[in-house]
């Protein structure tokens, strides 16, 4: 059976866990060897050394949507992209843009979290708020990322959303605004059952994570 190495509070991990969940597909979820993806023995099973990674049969791939199309294209199951051509562009645009133009600026909170506040976390909290104030005219969901159906360009963005979210009131901010158009996105979200399976185990791991943190 295909493996899924994960931790329960990676949020590419919750990613990758949505599709394979929304796909049906049969998996194993371990922790990588060592609890973490910095050992030895993690990276020399997944040389990128990061998580999520699978192991299908000795076929080892990481990157969250290099997985998700593999999956796509090795398993039956609800497609995770479009039929046309434009809607499935449309689908992993907005997977890209999830990757590459909010996680990052998720992630940049992450030292500010149990340390020092001040204007290097107000600086990062404002690239974000700007980062997901300018998703509905780079997206535009309706009321998937690409359309009627959820797949691919839909599976990051709970897990982003909620984690940005709890790192706002984390460090005392006021809570981050969203569009009507993205509440609507985050509504139907909620109401997909793979992402409710996987998000029901990813606030706790969070706050797990966040007390750990602040001690
Ligand atoms: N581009 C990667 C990003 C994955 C990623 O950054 N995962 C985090 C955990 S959520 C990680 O492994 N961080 C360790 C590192 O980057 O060295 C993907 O899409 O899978």
């Amino acid at each position: 059976m295909m493996v899924l190495y994960a931790t329960d509070v990676s949020l590419y991990s919750a990613k990758v866990a949505i599709a394979l969940e929304h796909k049906g597909a049969a998996y194993e979820r371990r922790a990588p060897p060592g609890g973490t993806y910095r050992s030895a023995e993690y990276r020399a099973i997944v040389p990128a050394g990061t998580l999520p990674a699978i192991d299908d049969g000795g076929f080892v791939l990481s990157e969250s949507d290099a997985i998700i199309e593999y999956v796509e294209e090795t398993r039956r199951g609800p497609p995770l992209l479009p039929a046309d051509p434009r809607a499935r562009a449309r689908a992993r645009y907005a997977s890209r843009i999830h990757d590459l133009r909010v996680e990052p600026r998720v992630r940049a909170l992450f030292p500010f979290v149990g340390a020092p506040q001040g204007a290097p976390a107000e600086a990062a909290l404002d690239a974000l708020r700007e980062a997901i104030a300018a998703l509905p005219a780079l997206i535009a969901p309706s009321p998937f990322a690409a359309g009627a159906a959820f797949g691919l360009g839909d599976c990051g963005w709970a897990p982003t959303f909620f984690l940005a979210d709890r790192l706002a009131a984390a460090l005392g901010a006021p809570a981050i605004r969203y569009d009507p158009a993205i509440r609507r996105w985050r509504d139907a979200l909620d109401a997909v059952p793979a992402v409710r399976t996987v998000m029901a185990a990813y606030p706790g791991a969070v706050e797990a994570w966040i007390r750990s943190k602040i001690g």
